[in-house]
């Protein structure tokens, strides 16, 4: 993917020019005092064209953070992006990069270069480790995870909630079911047919050894939706026919839904995880792509 590419991908979105040095300059210009100027270093500073383009994407914090990329010298846009509730770029640890405080406790897993090369810049699981997420980040219908995997032979891969606790199950997660597809699901209680509703992909959109960004777009209780490296991938039912989407006080996690006492499509991840970022609205198709083409270089 060329970064010219990525400059009509977000032409889409903030019309286009045919300057690239130019839209370096939007960022700027479309920024409050500091963070424009942040854009417009960004843009300067590094690959002009995609640093300026993914300042221009957002709205003026955005901007700035475009800006940072620049700075990085790589040239793609920064984690995180566009405007995610919750954020875990998992450079160097397992901070909340939103700044909402949903700072991640690492039991067991371990910083492993991310699908970059960058040192210390993801993180490993070898079937019994988790990251919490707290038990704040619980948004309402609709919502967005999207997350970046290297399977190995892993099953749960996040949830907002406790999903394998005493067989009871809430919020909503994205794991791999036993027959390997992708699963999205929400729940409301006790492990049951009755209590989850959600969809699962064919096995073949899963490959594993390789880095694959998931995003499950969860935007109402009938129409979730699963896309596999920017792109929507086709669903059916997972059997499930849950009629609501109910959260307890527990807290979510990153890897597994709680240590040790997954079962099943919820046992513990094996792989690493990178950039999870939650949203409390449904990203569009072309957001998901910018999602996707955005990560091209090194985060910081
Ligand atoms: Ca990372
Ligand atoms: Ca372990």
């Amino acid at each position: 993917m060329t970064s010219r590419w990525m400059v009509c991908v977000f032409a889409l979105l903030i019309g286009c020019s045919s300057d690239n040095g130019g839209e370096g300059g939007t960022a700027g210009d479309g920024g409050s005092a500091g963070e424009g100027g942040t854009g417009g270093d960004g843009g300067s500073g590094g690959d002009g064209g995609t640093a300026g383009a993914g300042g221009a994407a957002g709205d003026g914090g955005t901007a700035g953070e475009g800006g940072s990329s620049g700075e990085g010298g790589g040239g793609g846009m920064a984690f995180p992006l566009l405007d995610p509730i919750a954020a875990w770029s998992f450079s160097g640890d397992a901070m909340d990069d939103t700044g909402n405080g949903n700072d991640g406790t690492v039991q067991g897993a371990t910083l492993t270069d991310d699908r970059f090369g960058n040192l210390e810049s993801a993180y490993s699981f070898d079937g019994n480790d988790e990251i919490g997420i707290g038990n704040n980040v619980k948004p309402n219908f609709p919502f967005t995870f999207n997350v970046w995997i290297r399977n190995e032979s892993g099953r749960g891969i996040m949830a907002n909630d406790d999903v394998n606790s005493n067989g009871f199950r809430w919020g909503a997660g994205i794991t791999l079911n036993v027959s390997g597809g992708f699963v999205a699901t929400v729940f409301s209680g006790f492990a049951t047919a009755s209590t989850r509703r959600g969809v699962r992909t064919d096995p073949d959109v899963v490959r594993p050894g390789e880095w694959q960004m998931v995003t499950a777009v969860f935007a109402s209780l009938l129409d979730t939706r699963i896309y596999v490296d920017g792109a929507e991938v086709p669903v059916v039912s997972n059997g499930g026919t849950g009629n609501s989407l109910t959260y307890s006080n527990a807290s979510g996690n990153i890897g597994s839904p709680d240590r040790g006492s997954g079962s099943g499509a919820w046992l513990p991840f094996q792989g690493e995880i990178d950039d999870v970022s939650v949203f409390d609205r449904a990203l569009s198709d072309e957001e998901i792509e910018t999602l996707y083409g955005g990560f091209t270089t090194q985060t910081p």
